[in-house]
């Protein structure tokens, strides 16, 4: 990590920042050190050595590795673990730990510079049944960040050494990248190029890793923000080593893998997405078309209970297209909270703020007083927007109190205009701002989703507040509105330096899942720690999905190398130790050792 005051750019660096992003990097960076006290691991139980091997034998193995991807390129989890910031995060562990700093910690990080070492990779994994995970950028913010689930596994860094953008297509509005292309790097490419007629879809930071984040299904807020739907072709690397291309890039010489994303037979994409299946190497994705005008408008509601009425009003107009984006509905604390100050600026008592703290700060602001903020994008010339925009209106106002916020009123620093950006596909830097909320602030979410109802809303609504004030959480919730669905985001900031602080959240996160699966809720994404639990609330038919799963991973994956534990998958060998997290596992992420593979057996 450079100094306080230095930040890299993207031109130094695949995971850098743009030139333009440069002094809200500086800034977002400083406030982080303001308010930290926690200091680097220095405890030095490292390098972890994974279960089921023997340490003297791992260290060879490591330089036999070290012998086919050069000495640099194989570098051993030996040193203090720095968490540095979001921008310049770590590779070995999360940087946002719920449980101690050294449970999900990497044993050593590898950096493949192409397909065919990601291959002598897995193979040589097989060869010594070494645990590996791979990551894009390890930006997995709010899910376990760059972490392994299983403590001691090599983390194979692919985005370092492989992250060129290997088309952009400017008539077929698509392109192809490697796992190390940021969000941030496809944008300055495009604009480069001078490709004023393509526009990207991005999530609320831009630093992550496209192939990461739509494999994980993570959303973004143009029309295009549902990564997953959007993306067209995955080159990947399985398990045993062999590498495959998925629908039309199964035949050779075809000029269709990023126009049509199905191919003939299967469609095997799925099994690549949130699974531990294979390593994404490659992956198309579509882009969308500049749609010659856009214009941002944002609706305040006065009441908690307006969010009913709200969601039913929104759910037609967003499902007939006349609500055109991935919007989101935010809460008032987040309002105040993404100023990135503080909450002891407001208050500084325990427990959650009241409630007639935060609405005094409310009246201080431009924005004025609310509940919840609509944050929408209408795209087109004037008078498509037009049309659009006053049926909002009408609609929208039939909600008493109602306030369309004229946005000539906001200053050029409003969050408003962070989220205008963002809706017209040009990354940004401010989301993260809420961390320092807290000291050392970290953050972790939950993440159910619903359909685009009143009654649902107010149901994880109420679920969520109960549960974060019995555990004396600020509650941060915000729903991103899809097609015929929402994610509700719910962020826990906390002081990762706190062992209280970081028990109460994933207490808190943990009853959450339990409550939201009694009424038949589940979680569409979530950090590592908390993927047993959730992979276990989809249990339909005697757990059929999970034992499908389990099939599929004992076929593909023989060994059970590949990121065990990932979306509550265990191989075989680690099923039945105790490996599983939930409840009553505490602190701690390990389970009672291994079975022996053949290649251990001797
Ligand atoms: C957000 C955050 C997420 C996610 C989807 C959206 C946006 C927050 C941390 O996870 O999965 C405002």
């Amino acid at each position: 990590m450079g100094s306080i005051s230095e930040v890299p750019l993207l031109s130094e660096k695949h995971s850098g920042i743009p030139q333009n992003l440069l002094e809200k990097a500086k800034n977002a960076k400083a406030l982080i050190y303001e308010t930290r006290t926690k200091e680097t691991n220095t405890r030095q139980r490292l390098p972890i050595i994974p279960q089921g091997i023997e340490k003297d034998i791992f260290i060879r193995a490591l330089e036999k590795l070290a012998e086919q991807l050069g000495k640099d390129n194989v570098e051993v989890n030996d040193k203090p673990l720095v968490d540095g910031w979001y921008m310049e995060h770590p590779n070995t562990h999360d940087m946002m730990p719920i449980l101690d700093d050294e449970e999900l910690v990497a044993s050593a990080v590898v950096y493949p510079s192409s397909t065919e070492e990601v291959q002598k990779i897995v193979l040589w994994a097989n060869e010594y049944s070494v645990p590996i995970f791979p990551i894009s950028m390890g930006r997995n913010l709010g899910y376990g960040g760059a972490a392994p689930r299983v403590r001691g596994s090599v983390v194979i860094d692919l985005g370092k050494r492989m992250s060129k953008i290997l088309d952009i297509n400017p008539d077929d509005y698509t392109c192809l990248v490697e796992p190390g292309v940021s969000f941030y790097a496809l944008h300055e490419a495009i604009q480069a190029k001078g490709f004023a007629h393509m526009w990207i879809d991005i999530p609320d930071l831009g630093g992550g890793s496209v192939i990461g984040n739509t494999l994980d299904r993570g959303v973004g807020y143009t029309p295009y923000g549902d990564h997953w739907a959007c993306h067209s072709g995955l080159e990947v690397v399985l398990p045993t080593g062999e590498v495959i291309r998925t629908g039309m890039g199964a035949l050779p010489g075809n000029n269709t893998w990023q126009t049509f994303p199905y191919g003939f037979g299967p469609y095997s994409d799925g099994l690549f997405s949130q699974s531990n299946f294979g390593i994404v190497t490659k992956m198309g994705m579509t882009l969308m078309p500049n749609p010659g005008g856009h214009e941002s408008f944002m609706y305040a509601f006065e009441k908690e209970e307006d969010l009913e009425p709200l969601m039913e009003i929104i759910r037609p107009l967003r499902i007939g297209n006349i609500l055109e984006n991935v919007a989101q509905v935010r809460h008032a604390i987040q309002t105040i909270a993404v100023k990135g100050l503080p909450r002891t600026k407001y208050f500084s008592g325990d427990g959650p703020i009241p409630e007639h703290v935060f609405r005094e700060q409310l009246k201080k602001m431009p924005i004025g007083d609310h509940t919840w903020l609509y944050y929408g994008m209408s795209y087109g010339p004037p008078h498509i927007r037009q049309y659009k925009l006053e049926i909002i209106d009408k609609e929208f106002k039939k909600i008493p109190g109602a306030r369309k916020i004229d946005p000539e009123i906001l200053p050029e620093d409003e969050y408003f205009w962070s989220r205008d950006r963002i809706a017209a596909g040009v990354p940004d830097l401010v989301e993260l701002l809420w961390v320092n909320w807290v000291p050392n602030g970290a953050h972790v979410a939950f993440s159910p989703v619903s359909p685009i109802r009143g009654v649902d809303a107010m149901k994880l609504f109420n679920l969520g507040k109960r549960r974060h004030d019995e555990f004396g959480i600020d509650f941060l919730p915000a729903f991103c509105v899809g097609l015929r669905e929402m994610h509700l985001i719910v962020e826990i900031v906390y002081d990762k330096n706190d062992p209280a602080k970081r028990k109460a959240a994933n207490d808190c996160l943990r009853e959450m899942i339990d409550d939201a699966a009694k009424e038949g809720y589940g979680e569409y994404r979530t950090h590592l720690v908390l993927m047993d639990q959730v992979a276990d609330t989809y249990n339909w038919n005697d757990n059929a999905l999970m034992k499908f799963n389990e099939k599929l991973k004992d076929a593909l994956d023989p060994n059970g190398i590949m990121a065990p534990g990932k979306s509550g998958i265990w191989p075989k060998r680690y099923r039945g130790r105790g490996w599983e997290m939930g409840k009553e596992s505490g602190a701690k992420s390990e389970g009672d050792g291994v079975a022996l593979t053949e290649s251990t057996k001797f």
